[in-house]
Order: structure tokens, then sequence, then C-alpha cells
């Protein structure tokens, strides 16, 4: 009996402690709606907002290059008139992109939807109109993802100890209790009133914001839609990696390519131009950059969110316009090579990027080498080789490399794809991390 009762009572202590040491159970999203979001492959960012009447970037040049009082009475001036939400989406579209995310609210505090837990929103600007509604109906009407970015940080809020404003100690009035609520408050306007497919943190970086601030708040957004996609920047760490503390569903490198990654989901994002918001003559990326940006990013197994910076009428720049439809008439003929892929299986390079779907390898080309060599994937034969919806090529195939070759000149000067029919399936190949460059 005595030994009953101790068995028993180790037992009870064993799991109490198993129990105890449990993480926070907390519905994390699941695989299949992050690898749907990974087939999307390629997005549109829209960093925008009262700031772009001085043509400074937004939240950053507050006390900076744009005085405060100045800059947080620009909303008084803000009237877009020439904003067309079904411009903007039929825009993304028209790029190949697959979902759109909005800056509902950056730094500098201002909300681009009528929020009810603060008057500094696009209600008391002379436009008045939803912003964020109007997007989220737009792409609705046109199939594609609405995601919100939405700033940890506010360096407007009185609630916030920080305001960018050089003051060397935080604010003795703020009250994180008190800003966590209104984040939540905000966060369950947006989810409830847009339905986003995502929300995008950002600023987690700065010392009022702790781990277990995010945590709390992943937990009340799951409460609210366990769908919803949430980035890596609502806990601490560092944005381009997933880690065991990380909080959140996917990694986020930022102006680069993220590093070959096939386990953990990740989205870089980029500019089109220098700038996130919209500035004058500001210097925009060639299409050869963006395409290679694009094809590395998918090669690297990853998505890219491009970012433009509309102006404040409303309109998005006509150059950056016919960028952007350039890349879609690209991926028009290339997109097989892109969607729905995974990167792989060798690493990219600066001349070509890999990536992969069912019994095929794309190779993007970057440079008309007219010859590629890289190491054999052994049991696995190459039963045709040609440009994609184009002419064949030569290859050889032998047990340690691979070769492609062919003549003139590349069908697409700025990217061109090569297909390779393979005898099965590839997409499970270990990645090669050392295809020869040539
Ligand atoms: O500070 C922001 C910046 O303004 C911009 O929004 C980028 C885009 O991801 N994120 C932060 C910088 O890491």
């Amino acid at each position: 009996m005595l030994k009953k009762i101790l068995l028993l009572s180790t037992f009870f202590c064993f799991s109490f402690v198993v129990i105890h040491a449990q993480p926070k159970s907390v519905a994390k999203t699941s695989k299949e709606v992050l690898d749907g979001f990974m087939d999307l492959r390629f997005g549109l960012f829209i960093h925008w907002g009262p700031v772009t009447l001085r043509g400074t970037e937004i939240g950053w040049s507050r006390n900076h290059q744009v005085k405060q009082n100045d800059y947080d009475s620009l909303y008084k001036e803000f009237n877009p008139v020439l904003f067309d939400a079904e411009s903007w989406v039929k825009t993304a579209k028209s790029a190949g992109m697959k979902y759109l995310t909005i800056t509902a609210k950056h730094h500098d505090g201002f909300c681009l939807w009528p929020t009810a837990f603060t008057d500094y929103n696009i209600t008391n600007t002379p436009y008045k109109k939803d912003i964020v509604g109007l997007l989220a109906k737009a792409c609705k009407k046109y199939d594609v993802k609405l995601c919100i970015y939405y700033t940890v940080l506010d360096w407007y809020s009185k609630d916030y100890p920080l305001h960018n404003d050089g003051a060397k100690q935080p604010d003795t009035n703020a009250n994180m209790q008190r800003f966590t609520q209104y984040m939540k408050n905000q966060l369950k306007e947006l989810i409830t009133n847009y339905h986003p497919y995502m929300l995008w943190f950002d600023g987690n970086w700065e010392a009022p914001w702790t781990q277990e601030m995010g945590e709390d708040v992943y937990a009340f957004i799951k409460q609210q839609d366990p769908l919803v996609i949430v980035n890596n920047r609502l806990g601490k760490g560092d944005h381009k990696v997933l880690s065991s503390s990380t909080v959140g569903d996917y990694a986020t490198p930022e102006q680069q390519i993220g590093e070959m990654n096939m386990q953990d989901p990740w989205e870089s994002c980029i500019t089109i131009c220098k700038q996130w918001a919209w500035k004058p003559n500001d210097e925009m990326k060639s299409l050869k950059q963006c395409l290679q940006t694009l094809a590395s990013t998918s090669g690297g197994n990853g998505n890219l969110l491009f970012n433009v910076g509309p102006m404040p009428d409303g309109r998005i720049e006509e150059r950056q316009i016919k960028r952007l439809q350039e890349i879609g008439a690209w991926l028009h003929k290339n997109g097989e090579a892109i969607y729905g892929t995974k990167g792989g299986p060798f690493v990219t390079d600066s001349v070509k990027a890999f990536t992969r779907k069912g019994n095929k390898i794309y190779v993007h080309l970057f440079e008309n080498k007219q010859q590629l060599q890289f190491k054999n994937l052994p049991g696995y034969k190459i039963k045709s080789a040609s440009f994609l919806n184009g002419h064949s090529v030569n290859f050889q195939q032998d047990d340690e490399k691979i070769i492609v070759t062919w003549v003139g000149q590349m069908p697409d000067n700025n990217c061109s794809v090569i297909v390779l029919e393979m005898n099965q399936n590839v997409e499970n190949i270990p990645v090669v991390n050392n295809s020869p460059n040539n």
C-alpha cells in the first residue's frame, strides 16, 4: 500500500512539473496557411501617410527633417483626392502581386482608418474617407490578399514612453499597460472590420516593448482570428530569422535577400526606390534589379514584399507603375518558375537562381553566359532542357556534373529562365550549397 502511495505521489509531482514547465499554449498559424502564403511569392508593400506632403521618411523624419508640431499637423492638410483604391489594387495585380500590405499605422501614430481610439486618424483630415476600408473592399473585388502593417512603437502616443525626439529619459507620463490596451483595441477594430489575411508588425526593438507584451498581443490576436498570419516583429529578436523565442509566424529580412531556408517561411521587404515613403525624384531600381531581386528571393525559398510610396495626392508615380507592369509582363511569361515553387536545389549566386516545382528545375539567368555547369544530382536524370516557352538548349550529364549550353542572345536580357525537365519529382532534393560559379 505504501509503495502504491509513493508511486502515485511521484507521478502527480512529475506531471505537475511537466504542466508547469509547458510554454503558454497559444494557437499558432497552421503550416497549411503558411504554405499557402509562401506559394504567393510576391506582394506590394505601401508606405503612405500625411508625411508625403513633405516628401520625407514616414515616422523617422518627425523631430528631424520635420519639426514635431509641423509633422503632427500635416493631417490637417492631407487631402489625397486622387486616391483610388481600385487603381492601387489593379496596379498590384498587373505586377503579378498576390497580396498588398498597407501601413495602417506607422511609427508617427497616424491611423489610415476611422479608429475609435484616437482622433489622430483619417476621419479628421480634409479627405475623411477610410483608406484601409476602401483598400479592403478593392482587394476583395480583385482577389488580392489584404495585409495590414501596424507599428508596435508609437512616437505620437502619450502612453508610449519614447518619441524619437532626442529626450534622454523616457516620458514619465507614459503607461505601457494603457498603451498595450490601446494596441489591442485597435487590432480588434482592424481584425473585426477588415478581416486582414495578415498583420505585419514593426518597431519591436525599443526598450519599453518586451517579449512578454509580444506574446500577450499574439495570443490576443489569435483569439480574434486563429487564421490571421503574423510576421516575426511582435516579440523581440532578429527580424531575419525565426528562433525558439520568436513571436510570430515567419521571418522578415529587410532591404536584403534572405538566406536560403527550406524550413522556415520568410519574406524580404525591399523598396523599389530608396525611401519607404514617397520622395520626389527618388532613385528607382532598374527592371533587371527588380527581376533579379524577385528571382533571388524565390530561389532562397522566400517571398518578396516590394515597396512603393504613393504621392500626397494619392497616386502612385507613373514611372513606378510602369516598372511594376514590366515585372508583371515578365511574370506573365515566367510565372510558373516563381509561383508555388520551392527554392533550390542549388543556392542562388550573382549570375543565377534556382527554383523547382514537381519534376522541373527552373534556372533563372541574370547574365548571358551561354554555359552553365553545376554538380550532378545523383539519381535524377534530365529528360529535356529549354528556355521556358522557348527553344531547346543543349545539356550534358555525367556522374559529376551537369553542363547546359546555348548560343546567341537569351530571350530576355534582364532575366531568362531555362527549365530542366527531370525524370522524377525534385522538390525534396537537399539544398546543394556550392553550385560552381560560371
Ligand atoms: O522603421 C521601419 C521603416 O520605416 C520601414 O517601415 C521598414 C519596413 O519594414 N521597417 C522599419 C525599419 O526596420
